[in-house]
């Protein structure tokens, strides 16, 4: 299934980003940050919302609060014609019925994601290595999340900070493949246009942006929502 992967949201629940706010609420306050635009959509043909993909990602709650809080998130997202992918869970996904699943290298194989889930499921895969790249487009995998950008305190445990010049390694490997690509990890409103432009490799382009706590925990998620669209829509100012 072919996703619209250019303001990716992945969510959090720890207290420290959510600050006591309820994350359906901050997920909807994000996903109306574009909405200015829809009375314009059949004329300029731009995304309906802000935000172009939702990944529940809870590193906090256990089962079954998360799969409550999927099935709310998801009746939220269905709103916006966003897809509602779930982070490591498969289970969760086939519960709630989400449009597909983001699974890092310790969780379940793609292959068996993909045996489990409908034909349909978007399959994300995160990867810091070309080697990893290279296998996630390979098995066939819908995208890649490609990190760590830059050094972030919402993911301390990761393997690896890439910058842009590991980013654009890993593009280069894997250009010959139509996979999508998103990069993560510190990116905020000051460095997203360095990111997108500088990352990219001349023959494979970076094909959005995943962001977690420069929205949700955002004073305002949609003025922050709305404040990356416009930096991703627009010429970097640097150039
Ligand atoms: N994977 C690599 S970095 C990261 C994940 C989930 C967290 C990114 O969070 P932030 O707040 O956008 O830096
Ligand atoms: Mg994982």
């Amino acid at each position: 299934m072919p996703v619209d992967l250019s303001l990716y949201l992945v969510t959090d629940s720890t207290p420290a980003i959510l600050k006591g706010r309820d994350l359906c609420t901050v997920v909807e306050s994000a996903l109306q940050g574009g909405e200015c635009c829809s009375s314009l959509l059949p004329i300029i043909q731009l995304t309906p919302a802000g935000v172009t993909v939702v990944q529940y990602r809870d590193k906090t709650n256990d089962t079954g609060v998360q799969v409550e809080t999927a099935r709310k998130l998801h009746q939220v997202t269905k709103k916006y014609k966003v897809p509602l992918l779930i982070n490591d869970r498969v289970d969760v996904a086939l519960a709630i019925g989400a449009e597909g699943v983001h699974l890092g290298q310790d969780d379940m194989s793609f292959m068996e994601a993909k045996k489990l889930l409908p034909e349909n499921a978007i399959i994300g895969i995160s990867t810091s290595s070309v080697e990893e790249a290279r296998k996630a487009a390979a098995d066939g995998a819908d995208y890649i999340g490609i990190g760590t950008m830059f050094a972030t305190p919402t993911k301390t445990n990761t393997k690896s900070v890439i910058g842009t010049a590991g980013t654009q390694v890993i593009l280069d490997a894997i250009k010959d493949s139509a996979i999508g690509t998103v990069s993560i990890g510190g990116i905020n409103h000051s460095n997203v246009q360095r990111v997108l432009y500088q990352s990219q490799s001349p023959k494979k382009a970076l094909d959005g942006v995943a962001i977690v706590s420069a929205i949700v925990a955002a004073d305002d998620p949609k003025a922050s929502a709305e404040q990356f669209v416009n930096l991703i829509r627009n010429p970097p100012r640097f150039a």
